[in-house]
C-alpha cells in the first residue's frame, strides 16, 4: 500500500495570492489542492501546516472519504471557512492522486460526463453604463453566452464588481479600502442599466447580476420584482445568507431566480435554502465547501429540490479549483452554470494545464487526475503579498456588508 509521504503548503502571488497543498505518496505520485481563502490566506496555510499535515503522513491516500471524516470529525469544531478550505485542499489533492493512479481524469471517477461542456459566465463591468455596454459587447465577441453585468453606482466611491485593471478583485495592502454605499442610489440605478443591456443585446444571452449581500430581504424582494421582465438568469446574494430563513420573504414576492452560497461552506449552511426551495442555484464551491467529496453531497441534496448548481469561480480561486469545479460540473445532473473570470498570465505560468475555454464553455483536460502542474520555479518569482478586501460604509459612516 502506498502512503502519504510528504505534505507541502505552497504560497505564491502571481498577480494575486494563492495557497496550494501538494501531497506526495510513497510511490512518488503528487496531488494538488487549492487552499486559498482570499484575504485570510495564512490562516488556512497554518491550519494545514500545523494541524493537518502531521495527521496525513503515513495515511493511505486512496481512503478519501475516510480522510474527510477523520479531519472533519477529528477537529471537533465544526464548519467554518478556514477548516472547510483546509479539508477541501486535502480532499482535492487526494482525488487528483486517485485519478493519476487510475490513469483517468477525475471526472471519470465521479461517474463520467453528463454533458459535453460546462456553460460559464464571465464578468462585464463599467464605471458607467456606456462602458458596461462596451464591455458586454467585448465578451459577446469572445463567444461568452452568459454575462454578469455590474456598473458603478453614480455618486458612490468604488463599487463592488467593477473591474479596475485587467482583472477585477479589489485588494488593498495596509488596511481595507473604504467604499461608500447607498441602497437607495443602487435600487434606483441598477434596474435601469440592466434594462439597457437587454435593449442592446436582446434576450439571446443569459444575463446575471450580483447584489453582493447588500439588501435586506424586503429590499431584495423589491429589486427582484423590478427586474422580472428582464428575465435575469439570476440575482446573486440578494441578502446575506447566514440567515437562511430570510429568503422566504424574497421568494414570496418575486419570480426572479435566486443564487447564493459563495461564502457558505457546508451542507448545513444551505440546508433550509435547499429543502424549502428558497433558492434556484447553490453557489458553494469546491475550495470553500470541503472539496469534491462534500460539494457532491450538497449538489445531490440540491438535485432533490430542483436547485441547480452555480459555483463561485472568481480570480481568487486558483486554477486547481477551476479544474476540480469543471470535473464536478461536467458530471452532476443538476448543473446550472459555472462562474469563470480567468486568471492573469503570471498565474497560468505557475498553474499549467487549465481546462479549455471555447465559445463560453469550459472543457476538462483528459490528463489523469486534474491535469494541473505546479511550477515551483515560476511560483518562487512571486512572493506572498498580503492584501485585504474592501469594506463598505453607508452615507452616515456605519459599516455595511461588503
Ligand atoms: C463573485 C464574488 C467575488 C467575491 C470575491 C471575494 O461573485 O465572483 O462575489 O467577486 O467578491 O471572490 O473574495
Ligand atoms: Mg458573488
Amino acid at each position: 500500500m502506498a502512503t502519504i509521504d510528504r505534505v507541502e503548503v505552497l504560497v505564491t502571488s502571481p498577480g494575486r495570492n494563492f495557497v496550494t497543498l501538494r501531497i506526495t505518496t510513497s510511490d512518488g505520485v503528487t496531488g494538488l489542492g487549492d487552499a486559498t481563502l482570499n484575504g485570510r490566506e495564512l490562516a488556512v496555510a497554518a491550519y494545514l501546516e500545523e494541524h493537518l499535515a502531521p495527521l496525513l503522513i503515513g495515511r493511505d491516500p486512496a481512503r478519501i472519504e475516510d480522510t474527510w471524516q477523520y479531519l472533519y470529525k477529528g477537529a471537533y469544531w465544526r464548519r467554518g471557512p478556514v477548516t472547510m478550505t483546509a479539508i477541501a485542499a486535502v480532499d482535492v489533492a487526494l482525488w487528483d492522486i486517485k485519478g493519476k493512479v487510475a490513469g483517468l481524469p477525475v471526472y471519470q471517477l465521479l461517474g463520467g460526463r453528463s454533458r459535453d461542456g460546462v456553460l460559464v459566465y464571465c464578468h462585464a463591468s463599467g464605471s458607467d453604463v456606456e462602458s458596461l455596454l462596451d464591455d458586454v459587447a467585448a465578451y459577446r465577441e469572445m463567444g461568452f453566452q452568459a454575462i454578469r453585468a455590474q456598473a458603478a453606482v453614480p455618486g458612490l466611491s468604488g463599487s463592488y464588481g467593477v473591474r479596475k485593471g485587467a482583472f477585477y478583485e479589489p485588494a488593498a495592502t495596509d488596511r481595507p479600502d473604504e467604499q461608500v454605499w447607498s441602497t437607495e442610489a443602487y435600487l434606483d440605478f441598477a434596474p435601469s442599466y440592466l434594462a439597457r443591456v437587454r435593449e442592446k443585446f436582446g434576450f439571446g444571452i443569459h444575463l446575471l447580476h450580483d447584489v453582493h449581500h447588500r439588501l435586506t430581504p424586503i429590499e431584495a424582494a423589491r429589486f427582484g420584482k423590478s427586474v422580472e421582465e428582464l428575465r435575469l438568469f439570476w440575482m446573486e446574494d440578494p441578502t446575506p445568507a447566514e440567515n437562511q430563513e430570510a429568503f422566504r420573504l424574497i421568494r414570496q414576492h418575486t419570480t426572479t431566480p435566486i443564487a447564493t452560497g459563495e461564502v457558505l461552506n457546508s451542507i448545513w449552511d444551505v440546508q433550509t435554502l435547499i429543502t424549502e426551495q428558497l433558492i434556484d442555484y447553490v453557489r458553494t464551491t469546491v475550495v470553500h465547501a470541503g472539496g469534491i467529496t462534500h460539494l457532491r453531497r450538497i449538489f445531490d441534496l440540491a438535485a432533490l429540490y430542483h436547485v441547480r448548481t452555480g459555483s463561485h469561480g472568481a480570480t481568487d480561486l486558483s486554477p486547481v479549483t477551476t479544474a476540480a469545479a469543471v470535473a464536478v460540473d461536467i458530471c452532476v445532473p443538476n448543473f446550472g452554470i459555472q462562474e469563470h473570470m480567468g486568471h492573469t498570465r503570471e498565474t497560468y505560468e505557475v498553474f499549467r494545464g487549465t481546462p479549455r475555454l471555447e465559445n463560453g464553455m469550459l472543457y476538462p483536460s483528459d490528463e489523469p487526475g486534474l491535469g494541473i502542474e505546479y511550477d515551483d520555479e515560476a511560483a518562487g518569482r512571486f512572493p506572498y503579498d498580503p492584501k485585504y478586501l474592501p469594506v463598505a460604509r453607508r452615507l452616515d459612516g456605519s459599516l455595511h456588508d461588503w
